[in-house]
Parts: C-alpha cells; structure tokens; sequence
C-alpha cells in the first residue's frame, strides 16, 4: 500500500506480501487505557502473544503525524512513555497529521487504518459503545463496526456503558455479534452480562467461515467477536456495579464529557478497585490477541475465496 501518511514496518510490508497472518493491535489502551509503566509491558506482552500464536502482529499508531502500521521495540518505548499524546479516532487523524503529533489509534481509529492497509483482524480490549451518561456519547467505534469489514476481537464492553442500548445499535447496524464459546454478550471484567449475542461460534475455524459467509453476502460490516475473560480473572457483575456507579457520578458531577469521558471513568475505576482491575485487564487483552492470532490464521487460508 502506497499512501503519503501511511508507513508501514519493513516486517508488515513482507508479510501483506506473502500473506502471512497478521493482527492488528490498538494503541489507545497504551497512550489513554493504562498506566506506565504496565502500558509498555502490556504493548510489548501482546506482541509477542501474536507471535506465539503464529501471526505478525501490527501495533498501529501515529508518530510525529504519520499513521503507522507496525512499530520497533523502540518506538512501542516512545508511545508508551510520551508526555502528550493524541486519542486518535475517525476525526482527529488530520489533526495529527498537520500537528505533526503522536497519537494511539482507538478501535475505531485502528479498524480504520488496519483496512485501508489490507490487515482483517484486530485484536482489542474492549470497545467503546453508547455511554449512559449522556444520550448522545455514542463511541465511533460503533459506526466504524458498522461500516469497516474488519474482524474485531474483544471482551465485550465494559458495564461503564449502557450494554442494551450498544447491542440495540448493533443491531441496527447490521453487525454480526460473535458469542466465543459462550451465549451471553460479555461485559469486560465480567464474563456475564444477562444479555445475548446475535450468534455463537466454538472455533477459529468457524469464526474464518463466517466472516468468508457474511462478506460474500456483500455485507460490508466489521465482525465483534466477544471472548469473555478467563475465568480466574473474572470480576463478578455485583463487585463492578457498585464501583461503576460511584465513577459514573463523579464524571457527571465534575461535567466530564466526549473524548475524556472514557479514561476518566478507566482511571477511576482502577482507582477504585485499587489496581486489582488492571490484572483482570491485562489477562482478557492476551486472551483476546491469542484468539485473533488463530482466526488470523484460518482467514488466511480462506482469503482467496473472500468477495471484498
Ligand atoms: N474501553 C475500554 N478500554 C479502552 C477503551 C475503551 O475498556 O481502552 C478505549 C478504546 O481505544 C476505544 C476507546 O476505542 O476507548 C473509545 O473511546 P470513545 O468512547 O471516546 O469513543
Ligand atoms: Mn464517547
């Protein structure tokens, strides 16, 4: 892929060229979703989960205003220790682009970037959905789920958000939600939510042939698969709720809103369950970047038979 804001690693570039499996990895989780410095040990354990599992994994990011499709060890240090850094969704990458800024990629952001360079599978933590605190604080990831063809790897949403209404707007949008093993929508820390998901799939290898099916239909929606976190990491529902609760209050009473509402709630949270969250969050990322390696694989085979 030849563009003049896209770079992609040397170890990227051969691999589209081959067709190695690939998954693409976010980068707001570094800049915005945890501290320093479990954020670059994180960013480098996801990495080498991919790698283990049998794919290159592709960290995209923005540095000094480029969009950049796999990062060096060294860079991966730069992002996760800079001072200030962009949140980069749909419409913020001009911004970075003519700021010359360094950025992490949301979902959205990254599904984006990933498509444009021919990447199909992306894994993350969890996405971003409609927030309960105000009506119309609903994510892009959404719309981008909608409107990317991208298989999105993730726990589910985490219960800062209103769930019903995320699934609501799925649904409405056409897009396929993928139970992993599991009928019940995932919310996060805990593997249970009370609510269902639109199919339940067993394997990677039924994962590759849905997406092969839904594409070839001509649908042009991105896949979520849920994969609920591992059970001796899980959080129950009713040790969350009372801690959601109390972060939900403080962002509406000190007027938090948009872009910031997220990590304020993230950094609360982790605040309010005194760092134990952040185990449960690192465990569900490594789940997830495993999982998208193995479908990584199965899809490679099968994509030559793909309509898009
Ligand atoms: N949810 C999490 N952890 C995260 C995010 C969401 O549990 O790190 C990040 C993701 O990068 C997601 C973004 O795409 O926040 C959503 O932000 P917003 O609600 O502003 O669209
Ligand atoms: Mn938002």
């Amino acid at each position: 892929m030849k563009h003049p804001n896209f770079q992609l690693s040397p170890e990227i570039t051969r691999a589209l060229n081959l067709g190695t499996p690939i998954v693409a990895l976010e980068s707001t989780v570094i800049t915005h979703g945890l501290p320093h410095p479990q954020n670059l040990q994180l960013a480098r354990d996801m990495e080498k989960q991919v790698r283990d599992n049998g794919a290159i994994p592709a960290t995209i990011a923005l540095l000094d205003g480029k969009i950049r499709i796999g990062l060096s060890d060294q860079e991966l240090v730069r992002l996760a220790e800079a001072d200030s850094t962009l949140k980069v969704s749909h419409r913020d990458f001009a911004t970075a682009i003519v700021k010359k800024a360094n950025g992490g990629t949301t979902v959205a952001g990254t599904m984006y970037a990933a498509n444009m360079a021919g990447i199909k599978v992306f894994a993350t933590g969890g996405i971003g959905g409609v927030h309960k605190e105000s009506a119309f604080d609903i994510s892009t990831d959404l719309r981008s789920l909608a409107e990317i063809p991208t298989v999105v790897v993730c726990a589910g949403a985490k219960a800062i958000l209103d769930l019903p209404a995320t699934l609501e707007y799925l649904e409405t949008m056409g897009v396929p939600v993928i139970g992993y093993k599991t009928d019940e929508f995932p919310a996060f820390y805990s593997r249970e939510s009370g609510l269902g998901v639109s199919a339940r799939l067993d394997t990677p290898e039924e994962v590759a042939d849905f997406a092969k099916a839904h594409w070839n239909l001509g649908m042009k929606s991105g896949i979520l698969v849920t994969n609920p976190i591992p059970e001796k990491f899980a959080i129950p529902k009713s040790s969350m709720e009372p801690i959601i609760a109390q972060a939900s209050a403080e962002a509406i009473q000190q007027g938090i809103h948009g872009q910031k509402l997220t990590p304020f709630l993230l950094g609360r949270i982790s605040e309010l369950t005194k760092g134990k969250s952040l185990n449960s969050n690192l465990a569900l990322l490594l789940n997830n970047a495993r999982l998208a390696a193995e479908i990584a694989q199965e899809m490679n085979t099968k994509k030559k038979e793909w309509a898009i």
